[in-house]
Parts: structure tokens; C-alpha cells; sequence
């Protein structure tokens, strides 16, 4: 029996470079070895304010962008979270199989709720709960995603694990997929803390749907250092993270790519990593553009995985209920 793999994205804004290398860019390989579930995580994306008609739009382009990307919705089940209650179902029951401490030591909420001081909810703090809910619902093996999600994989782990110490093997327990470089791509303006696309930092992050002059600017304007040399070094953050960039994008190791460089100063540098990420982006936004004109095929896309994720999930949560004690 094929094994089964489960991702989540936010649909908090329009994808980056980071979660494209980090992640998204090694779910396409992933079909024909696996049975893969790719969902955009609404419930999620609620932990943080979100205007309703923005929720809506980045919610269909980030199911264009991953379709764009490669995900074949023949091949991959692509749907939004919201579709399918049982993913609010489960995460209500596991809040109760999850300790208070062992959700006190997240990063995540830590970083979010220092960025959101007005609004710290109950739903952020319980947000990793959720996420362990939409993993073993579908008896997921495989969770492919970027370093910053390492935490809150082992704390579903630990849930299901002790889950199923109460109640027998309900649920398998997942392992992580963390691509051995591109899992941490960092800000552009502040190499050492993660892209992310709810960051405002101006210039510091790469939207998928950036126009090539735009991101060859952005990549000239990144933050280096005072020497000159291009290789990689726990002291040099910016360039580290331009070479991981660059070897990420043209498939070569990191030694290979510090190689391409060698006696080149920075700008020559800053301007050719723009140029390979501009040049590799552009047939994907082509493709995302016409897909964002098929409003009737993306409704369809989203309308049969809602379909076939609640079918996959509905045998868990039966099992879940009836181990509980459910009526
Ligand atoms: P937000 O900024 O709203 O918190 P995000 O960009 O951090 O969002 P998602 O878009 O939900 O988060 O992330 C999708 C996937 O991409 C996750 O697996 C995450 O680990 C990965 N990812 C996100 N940012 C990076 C990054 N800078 N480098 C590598 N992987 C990343
Ligand atoms: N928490 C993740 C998004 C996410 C996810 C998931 C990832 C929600 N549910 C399940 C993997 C599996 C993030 O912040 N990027």
C-alpha cells in the first residue's frame, strides 16, 4: 500500500521563495511514490486578523500557485481546510489529549504573539493542536516542510503517540521531510531571521508573483557584509543564504555554486542569483496568471478534494469516537 503524505499553507498572502524552496518545490516529486494531501490551511490562517474578502482571494491564489508549481490535482488532493470539518472536529478532541507546557514551549507562538500583541487568541496558542489534527486524520507518514515547522511535528507526535498509549493504534505516527538545504531560506534585509510572507519588512522578502525587475532589485539591495568573499559561513548570514538561494534554484551543492563565483564581487553576485530566481519563477507565474482566469476549473479543483479528503478522513475520526466513547 502506498504511504501517505500531508502539508499545510497558509493562505495568509501570496507565497514566497522561502516556502517555494523550503517546501512546495519537493511536493511535485512526491505523487508517484505517495498518496499526497496538499491543504490550504484557512483555519490557520484566522489565528492571525484577516479581512474577509483578502482570506478569500489569497485562498484561491495560493491553490493557483500550488497547482502552478507542479501540483497535478489529478495526482495530488488539493483542498482548503475549512471544506472539511473534521479537521476542526479532531483538533477539538486532541486540545484535550495536549498539555498546557507542552504548548508554552513554541516558538511559533512566542514570534507571533510578540508580532501581534493586540491579538493574542486562543486559537494561536492552540494553532499546533490543529495542525497535529490535520496530519493524523489522514494517517499521514510523511509531513514535507521547511525547518521552522521541526517543533510542532514533534509535538504532534507526541500527541498522537500519546494517544494512542490510551487508546490503542489509533493513529500512525509521522515523520518530518526537511529538504537538506533550502529548509531555513532567510529574509533578504534580515539574513538571519526567516522569509516569511507576513513580514513587512521592505525588499526583505521574495513573493512568488514578483515581477523580474522587482526581484532582481530586491536581490541587489540584499544585506552582505564588509569582506568579499562568496562562500558560506556561520558569519556571513546574507551571502549564506544568496548561495542557498542560487544552488536551490539551479540544482547545484553548495560548494559548486561558492565554485561559480569565485574571484566575482558582490554585485555581480546579488545581480546573478536575481537573475536565476526571476528567469526560474516566470514560467510559473505564466501558468498561475492563466489558471487565475479559470475561476470554474479552480472551483472544481477545490470542490473535489473537499470531496475526496473527507472521504480519506471520516475512517480516523469514526475510530477516534468510537475509541473515546463517543455515542
Ligand atoms: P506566515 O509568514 O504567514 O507565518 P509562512 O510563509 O511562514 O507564513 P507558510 O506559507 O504556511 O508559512 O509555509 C508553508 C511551508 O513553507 C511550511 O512547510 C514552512 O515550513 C515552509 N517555509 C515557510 N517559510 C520558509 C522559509 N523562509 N524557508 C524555508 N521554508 C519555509
Ligand atoms: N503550521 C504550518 C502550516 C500547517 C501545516 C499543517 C504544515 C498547518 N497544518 C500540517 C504541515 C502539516 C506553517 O505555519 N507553515
Amino acid at each position: 500500500m502506498k504511504k501517505t503524505i500531508f502539508s499545510g499553507i497558509k493562505p495568509t498572502g501570496i507565497p514566497t521563495l522561502g516556502s517555494f524552496l523550503g517546501a512546495i518545490t519537493h511536493w511535485d516529486k512526491l505523487s508517484a511514490q505517495y498518496n499526497c494531501l496538499y491543504c490550504v490551511v484557512d483555519l490557520h490562517a484566522i489565528t492571525i486578523r484577516q479581512d474577509p474578502a483578502v482570506l478569500r482571494d489569497n485562498g484561491r491564489n495560493l491553490l493557483a500557485w500550488l497547482i502552478a508549481l507542479g501540483l497535478d490535482p489529478e495526482r495530488n488532493v488539493l483542498y482548503f481546510q475549512s471544506h472539511v470539518p473534521a479537521h476542526a472536529e479532531l483538533g477539538w478532541i486532541l486540545n484535550c489529549y495536549t498539555y498546557v507546557g507542552e504548548l508554552n514551549r513554541m516558538t511559533q507562538f512566542k514570534d507571533k504573539s510578540a508580532k501581534n500583541a493586540e491579538n493574542i487568541n486562543a486559537g494561536l496558542y492552540t494553532y499546533p493542536v490543529l495542525q497535529t489534527a490535520d496530519i493524523v486524520l489522514f494517517q499521514a507518514n510523511l509531513v514535507p516542510i521547511g525547518d521552522d515547522q521541526r517543533q510542532h511535528l514533534e509535538l504532534c507526535r507526541d500527541v498522537a503517540g500519546r494517544f494512542n498509549k490510551i487508546y490503542g493504534d489509533i493513529f500512525t505516527i509521522p515523520e518530518a521531510f526537511v529538504p537538506p538545504v533550502g529548509a531555513r531560506i532567510m529574509g533578504l534585509q534580515n539574513p538571519t531571521d526567516k522569509m516569511s510572507k507576513s513580514d513587512e519588512t521592505s525588499g526583505d522578502c521574495i513573493y512568488l508573483s514578483d515581477a523580474s525587475d522587482v526581484i532582481i532589485k530586491k536581490f541587489k539591495k540584499a544585506v552582505t557584509d564588509s569582506d568579499s568573499q562568496i562562500r558560506v559561513a556561520e558569519d556571513k548570514p546574507g551571502i549564506s543564504n544568496l548561495l542557498t538561494i542560487y544552488a536551490c534554484m539551479t540544482g547545484k551543492t553548495l560548494s559548486e555554486s561558492e565554485a561559480d563565483f569565485e574571484g566575482k564581487g558582490y554585485g555581480h553576485f546579488k545581480q546573478t542569483v536575481g537573475e536565476v530566481v526571476a528567469e526560474n519563477l516566470r514560467p510559473y507565474q505564466q501558468e498561475h496568471a492563466r489558471l487565475m482566469a479559470d475561476n470554474t476549473y479552480l472551483d472544481k479543483v477545490a470542490a473535489e478534494g473537499a470531496k475526496k479528503a473527507a472521504e480519506l478522513a471520516a475512517p480516523t475520526l469514526a475510530k477516534v469516537k468510537q475509541a473515546i466513547g463517543f455515542n
